[in-house]
């Protein structure tokens, strides 16, 4: 990325990211779930927050029907504006990991390019890639918000899995069958690797 800053000096912080996980108690960490539409990506990354929250975990969810409202209003979903859309999220995301919260992030990010960067973009083995494993048939049987309907009409141009690639994890921290495990499997699944390396040392 070109910076169109250069004179912007790097201010250097007197209270750490360090600092701030002594005072939370645990290690913050971001967690970045990719799958299709429909593939239960913001269901569990809701019920993994609830569960953190409950045992005393600073979080934070970001999710991509949300992040267009706002952050990425101006980003459609050509292969450059997903391209784009996942490199400000990986930005908003480390500032989050670096405030000491464990992040969750719920976004399709269909290329592996672009989940490589925001996984570059955090210190190695902060960053867990949980694959919503859930064929195109079952997200299409599912179609909770109507979307596939209205793609396989034509209505909605670049839609991932119909007429938009998904590029499925080669080698993810966790991947999960979301066609048939239950919520709560899954959950226990996830928490299980995020609180082994959410552990201070
Ligand atoms: S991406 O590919 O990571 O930039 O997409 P993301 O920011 O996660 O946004 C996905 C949600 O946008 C809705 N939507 C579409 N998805 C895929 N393709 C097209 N063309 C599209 N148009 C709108 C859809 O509700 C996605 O939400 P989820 O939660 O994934 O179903």
């Amino acid at each position: 990325e070109q910076n169109k800053s250069p004179n912007a000096v790097w201010q250097e912080v007197s209270v750490t990211r360090a600092n701030r996980e002594k005072l939370h108690g645990h290690r913050s960490l971001l967690v970045w779930f990719t799958g299709l539409s429909g593939s239960g990506k913001s269901t569990l990354v809701h019920a993994t927050e609830q569960a953190l929250h409950a045992r005393g975990r600073r979080t934070y969810a970001l999710d991509g029907d949300n992040v267009r409202h706002g952050l990425c209003a101006d980003l459609g979903f050509s292969d450059n504006d997903r391209t784009e859309n996942i490199r400000r999220i990986g930005e908003v995301a480390n500032l989050f990991v670096d405030s000491g919260a464990i992040v969750l992030a719920a976004f399709i990010s269909p290329f592996r390019a672009d989940r490589q960067k925001a996984r570059n973009l955090v210190d190695p083995g902060d960053f867990i890639e949980v694959f919503c494993d859930c064929s195109l048939e079952i997200c299409e049987q599912r179609d909770v918000k109507g979307l596939y309907k209205k793609a396989r009409r034509g209505e909605i141009k670049d839609f991932t899995g119909i007429s938009s690639p998904y590029e499925a994890p080669i080698d993810p921290e966790v991947s999960l069958n979301t066609g048939e495990l239950s919520v709560a499997e899954c959950v226990e699944r996830i928490m299980a690797v995020v609180e082994a390396r959410t552990q201070l040392t």
